[in-house]
């Protein structure tokens, strides 16, 4: 299904049918038959057997192994290298220590298979067909791991996909399903279907680690990539980590009471609160005695043998009863609910930094370290609180900001770190200059290997964010210009009681008056003069990146 929505604002939208798909409320317009065509033809320019580029002289004569260590919905807040004031990574801060942090690395379309297919094409959303989950990625395209291959590169990759089509670019793959599960996960490979005992960020790591040690061929550089589907909703936490922070008090981010006055209406209308949309039973594990017999509770439980189950309740039960006897309500329930989400959330990366850990001590200890490439980053951002919320999709700074560390022993230099605005767009260009392998005409984003060398180079100031999907969380599609200070944003579809319709608001948002975003500049005199160059500089970006004007998903 087809989803078109007019560029031309002025033009109202012509809504022709609402379809529920999935929980995502799938939306067809009247331009349906000729965009088809016109992302079909674009898609047929971009087949890979005529693209694929010969394997360039790289002045060294061992092209570094690349190992990309990928984690779902991390915040920058949550690693202590970004200064998190509410946890210690001690690994990741191992390879931030070693190499260059990236302090403005923006995502193109804030959330998971948009990223990912923007990662694999270096192209946006508009041009690699994958606007928003539940798309299939057309695996035909040209990928950075399939130029990687031409290059003689061993390829692998471990943990989560969710792009819905099987993995290409590969010479092995052992992916979760869909978003996956935390306790005795199934994992799917060209052999089929397979359910392995453990933890997910354990298992996906032990099993990178057999690879490197099974099936790695000592005559070719590798790429690796380990994906895990941790720290996900619904923030399941690994046996180890269980107890962790329990009678410790986390700090509360600095807007959790935010209003949502002063920017445009559909800010207050997303369904991802902390206070009202979180629920009591999957995200914060209290489980009233009449849910205990409901079908939701086995199926959470479901996959939990009958040790990890008491584990697991033997760390909840007694902070739940002790909760239920508080009788809370305003304010302080909201407190008491982002104190169970945050020490969750901070568990399952408790897990990932060990698991980072247990790779970088492989590295060591079989000598790989000094000609291998680590790179350490997320899909996307996260709210923590921030705003009252959690989740991503915004164009605001904790969802659109995401973690990225590079170690490269020799190249990069240690502690370094870099705040020009590098994106997730530039991560296949980047990976493909490591390998000493060229890029493609094709691709929109720039390699960051002249940052990685500190290199005086002329970099963009300014970004181009979009969107697109409307439905979970009930967050607006919206489309903006990033610089370092300011960010112009256009809200120009959403739901209203689940209906769609047509929008036509604007925020400017000032984060050298205004860090934590709480209010619009947008209609203030002493601003005309930055909108205006904001606007033209949106428009400079959409023309640069070919945004069609007439925006198609699927
Ligand atoms: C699920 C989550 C949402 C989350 C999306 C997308 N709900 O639907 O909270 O925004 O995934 O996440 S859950 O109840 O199923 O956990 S993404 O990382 O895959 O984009
Ligand atoms: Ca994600």
């Amino acid at each position: 299904m087809l989803i078109v929505l007019n560029w031309l604002t002025s033009l109202p939208l012509i809504w022709k049918q609402q379809i529920h798909l999935r929980g995502t409320l799938v939306l067809a317009s009247a331009f349906i038959a000729s965009m088809v065509a016109d992302f079909n033809s674009r898609a047929q320019c971009n087949q890979p057997s005529a693209t694929v580029p010969p394997v360039s002289a790289g002045s060294n004569s061992a092209p570094p192994n690349i190992v990309f260590i990928f984690s779902d919905d991390h915040a920058y807040q949550a690693i202590s290298a970004y200064d998190s004031k509410i946890n210690q990574t001690p690994n990741i801060d191992r390879l931030a220590n070693a190499g260059m942090r990236f302090d403005r690395c923006l995502v193109t379309n804030s959330i998971c298979g948009p990223s990912r297919a923007t990662i694999l094409t270096g192209k946006y959303s508009h041009l690699n067909g994958f606007f928003q989950n539940g798309n299939q990625f057309d695996g035909t395209q040209l990928t950075f791991p399939k130029m990687l291959q031409a290059a003689g590169y061993q390829t692998a990759l471990f943990g989560k996909w969710h792009l819905a089509s099987e993995p290409t670019g590969f010479d092995d793959w052992f992916v979760l399903p869909g978003q996956g599960e935390y306790y005795n996960p199934d994992f799917l490979s060209p052999t089929g279907r397979i359910r392995l005992a453990g933890y997910c960020t354990d298992i996906v790591t032990d099993r990178a680690l057999n690879w490197l040690d099974q099936q790695r061929d000592a005559q070719r550089p590798f790429l690796l990539m380990v994906q895990h589907k941790a720290p996900h909703r619904e923030w399941m936490p690994g046996p180890a980590h269980l107890e962790m922070y329990q009678d410790q008090e986390i700090p509360e981010p600095i807007s959790l009471f935010d209003d949502y006055s002063d920017r445009a209406p559909v800010v207050a209308d997303q369904t991802m609160t902390i206070k009202e949309h979180m629920r009591w039973g999957w995200d914060l594990k209290v489980w009233s005695e009449t849910e205990k017999a409901s079908e939701n509770y086995r199926r959470f439980f479901a996959r939990l043998d009958a040790e990890q189950k008491a584990q697991w309740d033997a760390a909840y039960e007694p902070e739940n009863q002790e909760l239920l006897a508080a009788e809370l309500d305003g304010e302080n329930l909201t407190r008491w609910k982002y104190q169970r989400y945050i020490k969750d959330y901070l568990r399952c990366i408790a897990s990932i930094d060990d698991n980072v850990g247990r790779i970088l001590d492989y590295i060591d200890e079989y000598d790989l370290a000094d000609n291998t490439v680590v790179i350490y980053a997320s899909d996307q951002g996260f709210y923590l609180g921030e705003h009252g919320w959690y989740d991503k999709r915004w164009i605001f700074e904790e969802s659109l900001r995401t973690p990225l560390v590079i170690r490269w022993p020799g190249v990069v230099e240690p502690e370094s770190v870099n705040s020009n605005i590098v994106s997730n767009l530039d991560f296949a260009q980047t990976i493909l200059e490591i390998a000493g392998a060229s890029g493609s005409e094709e691709m929109q984003g720039r390699s960051l290997v002249p940052l990685l060398k500190q290199e005086q180079v002329d970099w963009r100031d300014a970004f181009y964010y979009h969107y697109y999907e409307l439905g979970t969380h009930n967050v607006a599609a919206h489309e903006g210009v990033v610089t370092d200070r300011y960010k112009l944003i256009h809200y120009y579809a959403e739901l209203k009681n689940g209906q769609p319709r047509n929008l036509e608001d604007w925020n400017l948002m000032d984060r050298e008056r205004d860090p934590y975003e709480l209010k619009s500049y947008h209609d203030d005199p002493e601003y005309l003069e930055i909108r205006a160059e904001l606007s033209h500089e949106l428009q400079r970006l959409r023309e640069l990146y070919q945004v069609p004007s007439n925006r198609v998903f699927e």
